[in-house]
């Protein structure tokens, strides 16, 4: 018996990736994805951002290094951080990875990381879902699916300087 009811697409989702790689059985996953979302953006729109919480639940630190998407939604997805150099607001790439530590959370929230998708086939609309896979170093593919919601409101925030 599972403690943790993940829903069924998921889990069929997670036994095929399982299959796929020959993997051990997935006891509980070490990482729980909370509070995630994706804003929705203008319908030409090339890029958007996903944000969640990753909270670490094993006792052995836990490092995201790669999120894909389908190819339907966009071209690529990415670990991005957003820093302050020279008074402007910029964004980088994080290829070593975010790192969890036991017990511990990251979130990932406007002004700090998100999941960029760039390359946007058709833009995002409130109401709908965007399925991403992220995976660990040291962990099974863990497969999420967020919700699109509504255009931000602090929108005035970016003029900001
Ligand atoms: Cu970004």
């Amino acid at each position: 018996m599972t403690s943790h009811t993940p829903s069924l697409s998921f889990k069929l989702l997670a036994l095929f990736m399982f299959a796929l790689t020959a993997c051990s059985v997935q006891a509980n996953h070490p990482v729980a994805v909370s509070d995630g979302y994706a804003r929705a953006t203008f319908p030409m729109a090339k890029s958007a951002a996903l944000y969640f919480t990753l909270s670490n639940e094993s006792d052995k630190p836990v490092t995201l290094i790669g999120v894909t998407v389908s190819s339907d939604v966009a071209n690529d997805a990415q670990i991005h951080t957003t820093e302050m150099k020279d008074d402007m607001m910029r964004m980088r790439e994080v290829k070593e990875g975010v790192t969890v530590s036991p017990s511990e959370s990251v979130s990932f929230a406007p002004g700090g990381y998100h999941v960029m998708l760039l390359g946007l086939e058709k833009g995002l609309s409130e109401g709908n879902a965007v399925a991403l896979t992220l995976t660990f170093d040291d962990a099974p593919d863990l497969s999420i699916s967020l919700p699109v919601k509504g255009l931000d409101k602090e929108a005035g925030h970016r003029h900001h300087h």
